[in-house]
Parts: C-alpha cells; structure tokens; sequence
C-alpha cells in the first residue's frame, strides 16, 4: 500500500520547518499553508475554527475563524507559582483566557490569532515553559502519578518523566528557528536525529508512569506504560507494559481499543539506564515496523498485535542487548484523586482541587482561576496537574498552610469543594465543541448538567455515596478515556451518545458498549434500571463498573 501523505510532509519538511515562516507571513488569511498545518503539530499546536461561528461567517462569505491552540510540554504536569503567573497572563493576554488542564497532565490555551502565535512562545520560553512534541507522530508530554503523597519516592520517580521526555525529543532546531527566531546554523549535522530520522513515527506516541496502588493517568491507555515497583521502602524499577491506546474509527471494524501488555520487569535501583534504552528501543520499533500506509491502523497497539506480543518482546531484547525479568506483582485501587488536604511523608502539604473538565476559569459565581493567581503570588506552593484533568496547589510548608488555606476560603473555595456529589469528582469530558474539529457531540459542555440529573437518580436510588467513574466524549477518538469509565458516554452525532458500561473502578478493564446512540431521556431511562438493580443486587462493596460486568455482559 501507498505511503499516508503526512509521511511525505514529514519527509520534505526540512526538519519540521517546512513553509510556516512564509504561512506567518501571510497578512491575507489567519490560516496556514496545508503542509504547514501537519507541521505544526511537532511544534505542539493545531490550527481550528469556531465551529459555533461556521455558519454565520458562511453565510457573510468570510473565511472560518481560525485560531490556534497551543499545548505545553509539562512532564509530569509540575509548574512552578511563576511558570503559573506566566501562563495566566499569557492566557489572558493571547488567547481565549481560559486555562485548559488536560486529561494527560498539561495545559492548553485555546483561541490564539496567527500573529499571537510568536508571542505567545517568546513569554512561554521566559519561563522555560515550551510546546515541543505535544503533538504530531513523535512521542508527547509524558505523565506520571500526579501525588506526591501517594509515595516518598514521588518525585525520583517523576524526574523519570523529565529524563524520558529529553531522551526522546526531537534534534531539530526548527522551533528555535520559527518561533524564537534562533539564527538558522549552518552545519545541519547537530541535527542528525537517529531515533526520528527524516520521516519522525508512523503515529502519535504516549508513554505513562504510574506509581501504584494509584492508576490516576490510566498507564494501561499509553503505547508505553511504566509500572513503578517499590520495595521496602526504595524504586527497585519498573514493570514495562507496551500496546495500549483507546481510539476507534465508527464503521472501521479493524479499528479497537486496547489495553498495553505487561512485558516484564526493568531494574532501575543503581541507574535509569535500562529505562531510557528501553523506552529508546520500544520507540524504535514502531519507527521501523509500525504502519505508515494507514494513519487508523498506525499506533503501536496494532504494531504489536500484527507481530505478536512474543515477537516484540523479543525483538526489544534484541536491540537493548539484555533480558527483561519476570514482572513484578503490582496492585492498583485507585485512579481518582485525593481532593482537599494531604500531608506527604516529608511533611509537605498539598490541596487538591476539582477542576471541572479541566477548565480554569472564573464563572458562575466561583472565580477559580483569580484564587489559583493569588496562590501562585503568594509564592508558597508549586502547582501539579493530575491525569483526571485537576490540580494540585503542592509542595506547601506547614507554615505556609494557613496563607494558602485563607485565600482558598477567601475565594469560597473550600466551601464549594463541599458542595460537590461523588459522581462529578469522578467525571472528565474531552474538550469537543466549539473548537474541536473532529467533534461529533458536546462533551465539556453538556457533561456538567447531565451530571446534574444523574445525581439526582442516584440520591433517589440512595447510591449518593458510590465512587462511579463517568467520561464522556464527543467522538470515538477517546481523549478522556471513556473506554475505561465506569460509565461511558461517546458522541455519535448531536445529542447522542454510544453508552459504554463495564469498567472497572481501578482502570484496568476496558469497558464494552451497551445501548447505541442514545439521547439524553434514554441515557437517563437505561442508567435507572440499571441503578435500580445495582442497589438491589450488588455484591457487598461491589462497584457499579463490576457488577454490570457480572450481570449484565457475563
Ligand atoms: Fe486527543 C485528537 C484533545 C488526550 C486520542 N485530541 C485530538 C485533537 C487534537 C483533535 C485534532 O486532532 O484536531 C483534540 C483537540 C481538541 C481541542 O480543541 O483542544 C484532542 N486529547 C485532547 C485533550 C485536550 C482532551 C482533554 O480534554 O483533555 C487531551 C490532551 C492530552 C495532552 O495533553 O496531550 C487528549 N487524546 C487524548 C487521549 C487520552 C490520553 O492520551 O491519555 C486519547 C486516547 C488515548 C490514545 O491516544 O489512544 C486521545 N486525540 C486522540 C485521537 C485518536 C488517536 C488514535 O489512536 O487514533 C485523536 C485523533 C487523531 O490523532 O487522529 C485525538
Ligand atoms: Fe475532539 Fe473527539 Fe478528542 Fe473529544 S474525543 S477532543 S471530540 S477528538
């Protein structure tokens, strides 16, 4: 089969620079160049439209209302209190405003003009923030178990998101070049990239740590998953898990979300070595046997399963030059986050906010993002991302707790954090409209007031106490994972959902489709019954996700 034509882009591309200086330069439109478009996703943004405004610029003959959307490279999802003032007044200065967490630990600024473009990258790079690999066929923010209570090994192991992401970026100097105006050098040989060589991944890949018995980023969803190993006390190394990704194409039935594969275990107690060889290696791999004919059946989960999981475990040994070991046992029982208060071994304190669907923003009576600036002012806190699209104000002295803890009552923080039923805190939605062009239904927008109803049918049934994760998204492409929900909901035209049941509470099952296509009555109407016989029929301590696996597809 022919080559995709975004493997020719990359191709000619000149290391990622391909015309984008000339598609800036062009005053006549607030696109870019089609080429230019794919390019500069490795640059970490997408151009998108309103999609609320298409009709009406149709209809006056104007051209869409093109925008960027910018995404942070943030491994880990740590931020220091002035890397956040920064982006609260880039945010406020270049794009929509609003600070959008996403579901893999970073922050994206939607609804920046072309000629923000540049600025806004110059005022991220003040603050040593940039956009490298947060998207294209390259490896891309790499997340990690976002607590630091969770472990007194969490930072050591989250520096491993740090050192992975370095080890994997890519050697072109064209965002230097483009966008921070770096004078072009001359001799291109620095820029000799073995790993990504001229034609970069066949695909998007995702690599995710997770420090049991927390599961916050859903390790299993990423190309590459590594499963931290703690014994007595120290980070003996990780179990390496490959071949996972969620995303399905609606009438592709060769398309299937899967869950990565265990494949053995990696020592790191005297050196990351073996890990960053490992991680190289895997990379590797897909550069050299992954699909580039067809963009649907190009990320490593179909590598794998084309191969064999024997094979490529194997053929991962060959290229480092050692065996892996038996994996280790491992446990996860949690994936939500640790809202409120939490002290860590060390004794810092840290609060964790909802976040609702990741957007920060000061509305309906709740300005959430002016209390975040004024923490960040006060200079006593860093700021983590979690992988349920929430932050953690972190790393607080006990000294400092009451200044953070009166501007978050100051601001009704606390108080609202009160107010909140267990489903919302367990709930994400992707992005989707307005800016979204894949989106086929709401998500973020609607989610919120669905949630509503559904805690008042669970209150009726007297299951206001139950831990149920719920996702939704406006397309199969799976962005807030919903294929691991307890309750999935993904968009199939306006105001209609496929409804997923079956995961479990932990995110180590995938879910299975249930109902096809429902509206907002029948998705109420179907969760009822089910609720109703949830109440009367569950196991002791059996969870929502379990006993309709059980039930109903068993
Ligand atoms: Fe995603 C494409 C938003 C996490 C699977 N995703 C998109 C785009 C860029 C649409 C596009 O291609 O033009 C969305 C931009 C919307 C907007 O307006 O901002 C988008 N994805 C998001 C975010 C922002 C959702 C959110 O609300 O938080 C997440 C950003 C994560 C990050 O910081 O990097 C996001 N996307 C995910 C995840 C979850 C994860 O990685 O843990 C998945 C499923 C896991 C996986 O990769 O298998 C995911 N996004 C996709 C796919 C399907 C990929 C595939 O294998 O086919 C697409 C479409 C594509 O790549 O062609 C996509
Ligand atoms: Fe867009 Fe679909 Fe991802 Fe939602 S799941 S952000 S609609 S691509």
């Amino acid at each position: 089969m022919a080559e995709s034509p975004t493997e020719k882009i990359k191709k000619e591309s000149r290391g990622l620079r391909g015309t984008i200086k000339e598609s800036l330069s062009d005053e006549l439109t607030g696109s870019l160049r089609e080429d230019d478009q794919s390019i500069i996703k490795f640059h970490g943004m997408y151009q998108q439209d309103d999609r609320d405004r298409r009709d009406e610029r149709a209809e006056k003959k104007l051209e869409r209302l093109y925008s960027y959307m910018i995404r942070l490279r943030l491994p880990g999802g740590l931020l220091s209190a002035d890397q956040w003032i920064a982006i609260h007044e880039i945010a406020e200065t270049h794009s929509t405003g609003v600070i959008k967490i996403t579901t893999r630990q970073t922050v994206q600024l939607h609804g920046i003009i072309k000629s923000h473009i540049k600025p806004t990258i110059k005022a991220f790079d003040e603050v040593k923030l940039d956009s490298i690999a947060t998207c294209g066929d390259i490896n891309r923010n790499v997340i990690c178990s976002g607590n630091p209570a969770n472990s007194s090994l969490h930072s050591a192991i989250q520096e491993y998101a740090d050192k992975i992401s370095q080890y994997l970026m890519p050697r072109t100097r064209a965002y230097y070049e483009i966008w921070l105006d770096e004078e072009k050098i001359a001799d291109k040989r620095d820029e000799d990239d073995p790993l990504y060589q001229e034609r970069y991944l066949p695909r998007k890949f995702k690599i995710a740590i997770a420090i049991p018995p927390n599961n916050d980023g859903d390790v299993f969803a990423n190309d590459v998953g590594l499963i931290a190993i703690i014994e007595k006390g120290r980070l003996k190394g990780f179990n390496v898990a490959v071949g996972g990704g969620l995303s399905t194409t609606y009438g592709n039935p060769s398309t299937y979300p899967r869950l990565a594969t265990v494949i053995g275990f990696l020592d790191a107690s005297l050196s990351d070595e073996k890990i960053l060889k490992t991680v190289y290696a895997i990379t590797s791999i897909q550069r050299d046997f992954g699909n580039r004919s067809d963009r649907k059946l190009a990320r490593l989960k179909y590598t794998v399963d084309n191969h064999g999981i024997k094979w490529f475990k194997e053929e991962v040994e060959r290229r480092n030059g050692w065996l892996f070991e038996p994996a280790k046992p491992f446990l996860f029982t949690e994936r939500g986050d640790a809202y409120g208060w939490e002290r860590d071994l060390a004794g810092k304190w840290h609060y964790t906010l909802f976040i609702e669907n990741g957007r920060v923003l000061d509305e309906k009576g709740l300005a959430m993002k002016s209390a975040i600036l004024e923490i960040a002012k006060s200079k006593t806190a860093n700021f983590r991302f979690t992988g349920n699209q929430n932050v953690i104000i972190a790393d607080i002295d006990g000294k400092d707790k009451p200044i953070v803890e009166g501007i978050l009552d100051r601001f009704g923080i606390r108080a609202f954090m009160d107010t909140l039923g267990l489903l919302r805190k367990n709930s994400m939605a992707c992005v989707s409209l307005p800016t979204c062009p894949l989106a086929l239904a709401e998500a973020q927008r609607y989610l919120p007031g669905l949630i509503d109803k559904l805690e008042t049918l669970l209150s009726h049934h007297g299951l206001e106490e139950e831990q149920i994760v719920i996702r939704m998204t406006g397309c199969p492409n799976g962005c807030a994972r919903p294929y691991l929900a307890e309750i999935g909901l993904i968009g199939t035209a306006p105001g209609r959902y496929n409804l997923h049941l079956g995961g479990d509470y932990e995110g180590t099952r995938l879910n299975r489709l249930f109902r096809e296509s429902l509206g907002e009555n029948e998705i109420i109407l179907e969760l009822d019954g089910l609720f109703r016989r949830f109440r009367s029929e569950r196991n002791p301590k059996e969870g929502f996700g379990d006993f309709v696996m059980r039930k109903i597809f068993v």
